[in-house]
């Protein structure tokens, strides 16, 4: 037997913690986490582990799959598979267009360096505006939030963890997810690190979450996070705790002053639950802090109001003289600068396009995945007749999926790429079997500019892919190949293709690497960086100790360079916050979602050693709550919203404010895999709305958190003879 080790690096979350993986016949027998890389040192969480038992899954898709007239699946060729979804693809363009193409890639495409490139390059080249990512049930309010402010949906502050005196957490909880919009490994440890430098880290969120528990907590009521920091915002203001040369750099200050002047603490303490008398000390404990970082994410995001709380965050950073400074909000310092590559490629934009359904702006060229349903279903031209999904689980992952499910099947097109037969795939024609990480070689292209430290890596594929598998950027180039199209969105590139110049992602990287900041301009700069430079520093290079302060004037994008603190859709949408929700009495409860340290989203359901012990799919519940709806803990409960009704288990904890009942999403499979088919479960956004006039105006988000539901006993299920 001949083991090796490999030093590469997990891509199943933002940290990207360094690993080493043991290699024996060709298989991952282990992975360890990298004690020698210089920023996770030796960290790595239990999902990173267990990625061993995803790479060697029997339940894995190795084999190109068709779907057979009775419904299940049969295994084809490579060839077999390519030549069918050519020709019906062929025949739909020809007949409907190449805007009736669509695709949808989730969040694992984000970690290649390649996928998403290709992606969009084949989506531009046919010239559809079907387009959809994860990013629609994530962090598409964040991009929409920097182009009103910024002019670059790329322009994304990140705390600097290292030197602030004062982190404010909206609705994120780092301890369990690591950290989003933010590569920050170790984050407990940073955390930490604050509170021991005589520093303070305060969490916003209506549940007492693992890191709230950890530090302090400010409870608010579901999806009140926009009233809350326009409060904050007042307080600034009216106390005159402003820093008033930020302000005067900026376009728009007075307007934004008065817009914010009538939501004083008192006015908001209705819809936030939050004290004003605390309102006001945090809003004077930020102005004087020696460098506060202002921080949101998923929690305030997936509300009805996620763009405005975007916005917010950063203006009140501003506000405060604490956006782009040091111990603040500051900007990443990319190795490659990924915002122009995306300027490049179009996918820079915002609301040039709007969809066909609800007329909803397109955010870094996509459009709202919940609408992919209606875009089905809905006659007219640019209908969407062929549906391509990769690394994502829709039908789990956005609202309604059983409305996407059936949709899918009314598809002349279906064609998943995954690891797995998720329930998505289950839906498709063919399913195309793709690498998992350890199985390509990679860099981490969009999290460069959210390193807290700049740093860089890269990685050579660890093993051969296992079984038929390649990767989505081979597979793309393969299906464009036979309808005659080159996967590139630059019309130079097409046309390169087109004369037979391909473009692999590696002479890709190495290209802008050596253009970039720190690149070797091909040889001009002494040291400068390369593709195989990097390759030999193989846990990484840490480009600067801290993130550099007063970068922000030279990346906007406004022809005036000043930050707009006042865009007329932000106006518009706090305007409407001001006579929002009247609630419904049938609908007591607001359903939030919540994040465990042993799920993935929707897909590491299928290990066992995640799924030991007593896992299952539970709803935290306020006692008080469970009283009233005569629920005792453990006891079988049926949720009920406006738009769908799931059962689950109920577990009683203080843990939630009560009014406020918190439900994993991504449980409730039904696919190839069999572990979290057992696992059992709901799928909690069967209980969110796909509606247009549902989602969220700017940047058309999911309405995920801060739900109408009520909750009863379900009956107990018959037991089954
Ligand atoms: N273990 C694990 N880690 C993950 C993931 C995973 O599934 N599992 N997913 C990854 C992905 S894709 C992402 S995007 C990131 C997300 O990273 P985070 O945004 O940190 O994700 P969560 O852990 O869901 O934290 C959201 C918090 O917001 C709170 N919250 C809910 N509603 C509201 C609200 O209305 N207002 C406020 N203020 N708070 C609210 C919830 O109680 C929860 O504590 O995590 C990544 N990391
Ligand atoms: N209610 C509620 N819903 C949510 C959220 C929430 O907080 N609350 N969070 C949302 C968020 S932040 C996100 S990011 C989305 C995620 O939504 P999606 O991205 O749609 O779904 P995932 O569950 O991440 O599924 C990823 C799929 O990719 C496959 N996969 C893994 N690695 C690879 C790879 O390298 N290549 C390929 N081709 N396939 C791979 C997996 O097997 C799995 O089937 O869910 C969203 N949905
Ligand atoms: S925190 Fe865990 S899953 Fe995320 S990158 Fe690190 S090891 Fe991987
Ligand atoms: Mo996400």
């Amino acid at each position: 037997m001949t083991a090796s080790e490999h030093v590469t690096y997990c891509r199943i979350c933002e940290p990207l913690c360094g690993m080493v993986a043991t290699v024996e016949d060709g298989r991952v027998t282990k992975l360890r986490p990298d004690k020698d890389h210089p920023l996770s040192r030796g960290f790595a969480c239990p999902k990173g582990i267990a990625m061993t038992e995803v790479q060697n899954d029997p339940d894995r898709v190795l084999h190109p799959q068709r779907r057979r007239p009775d419904g299940g699946f049969e295994r084809v060729s490579w060839d077999a598979a390519l030549d069918e979804i050519g020709e019906r693809l062929g025949a739909i363009r020809r007949e409907h267009g190449g805007g009736s193409i669509g695709w949808y890639m989730g969040n694992p495409g984000a970690f290649s360096y390649s996928h998403p490139l290709w992606v969009k390059g084949f989506v531009d080249a046919l010239g559809s505006q079907h387009y959809y990512t994860a990013s629609s049930q994530d962090v598409s309010n964040r991009f929409a939030a920097s182009s009103l402010l910024y002019g670059s949906p790329f322009l994304l502050p990140i705390p600097d963890l290292e030197r602030t005196e004062l982190l404010l957490v909206v609705g994120a909880n780092p301890l369990v997810s690591h950290g989003s919009v933010m590569s920050a490994p170790r984050i407990k440890d940073q955390l930490n690190a604050i509170t021991a430098r005589g520093g303070r880290v305060v969490v916003v969120d209506p549940r007492r979450s693992e890191t709230a528990r950890e530090f302090e907590h400010l409870p608010i009521r579901p999806d009140s996070d926009a009233e809350l920091l326009l409060s904050i915002l007042q307080v600034t203001f009216a106390e005159e705790l402003e820093d008033g040369d930020a302000l005067a750099a900026a376009d728009g200050a007075d307007d934004l002053r008065e817009l914010v002047a009538p939501f004083t603490p008192d006015a908001t303490a209705a819809a936030t639950g939050a004290d004003p008398g605390t309102v006001r000390v945090l809003a004077r404990d930020i102005a004087a802090a020696d460098g506060a970082a202002i921080y949101g994410r998923t929690g305030s995001c997936l509300g009805r109001h996620g763009t405005v709380v975007s916005f917010l965050l950063d203006a009140l950073a501003l506000a405060t003289g604490n956006l782009d400074r040091a111990g603040g909000s500051m900007f990443g310092r990319p190795a490659i600068p990924f915002e122009r590559i995306a300027e490049l490629i179009g996918a820079g934009d915002y609301g040039r396009r709007r969809s066909r359904v609800g007329g909803f702006p397109e955010v870094l060229g996509a459009m709202p995945a919940s609408l992919m349903a209606k875009e089905i279903t809905t006659p007219g031209a640019g209908r969407m007749r062929a549906l391509f999904v990769s690394a994502g689980n829709p039908v789990l992952s956005v609202p309604n999926g059983d409305e996407l499910a059936a949709a899918m099947r009314n598809l002349e097109l279906s064609v998943s790429i995954d690891l797995y037969m998720s329930e998505t795939a289950l839906q498709s024609d063919f399913v195309l079997p793709a690498t998992t990480f350890l199985e390509r070689e990679d860099l981490p292209l969009p999290f460069l500019s959210l390193f807290t430290k700049p740093f860089i890596n890269m990685t050579e594929a660890v093993v051969d892919p296992a079984g038929e598998a390649r990767q989505e950027w081979e597979i793309i180039e393969a299906v464009s190949e036979r309808i005659g199209i080159v996967p590139q969105s630059v019309k130079l590139a097409r046309w390169a293709g087109r004369a037979g110049i391909k473009l692999s992602p590696r002479t890709l990287m190495d290209l802008l690497l050596r253009v970039g900041p720190e690149g070797d301009r091909f040889g001009l700069r002494r040291g400068g960086l390369n593709l195989g430079r990097l390759a030999d520093a193989e846990h990484g290079i840490v480009l600067a100790d801290h993130l550099e302060e007063g970068v922000l004037m030279g990346k906007i994008r406004h022809t005036d360079k000043r930050v707009r603190l006042c865009p007329p859709e932000i106006a518009d949408e706090i305007g409407r916050i001001a006579g929002a929700d009247a609630g419904d009495d049938r609908y007591p409860l607001r359903l939030i979602g919540l994040r465990e340290l042993r799920s993935h989203n929707s897909w590491m359901h299928n290990s066992r050693k995640l799924m030991a012990g007593d896992r299952a799919h539970r709803a935290r519940i306020n006692p008080v709550d469970a009283e009233a709806a005569g629920v005792a803990d453990g006891d079988r409960i049926r949720i009920e919203s406006a738009h769908g009704e799931i059962e689950t288990e109920a577990k009683l904890t203080d843990e939630v404010v009560a009014g406020t009942i918190a439900v994993p999403h991504g449980w409730g499979h039904r696919g190839g895999w069999e572990t979290a088919n057992r696992a059992g479960g709901a799928n909690v956004n069967l209980l969110m709305s796909s509606r247009p006039e549902d989602l969220e105006r700017l940047a058309g988000m999911a309405h995920l958190n801060g739900v109408a539901v009520r909750i009863e006993a379900a009956p107990r299920p018959v037991a089954s003879l």
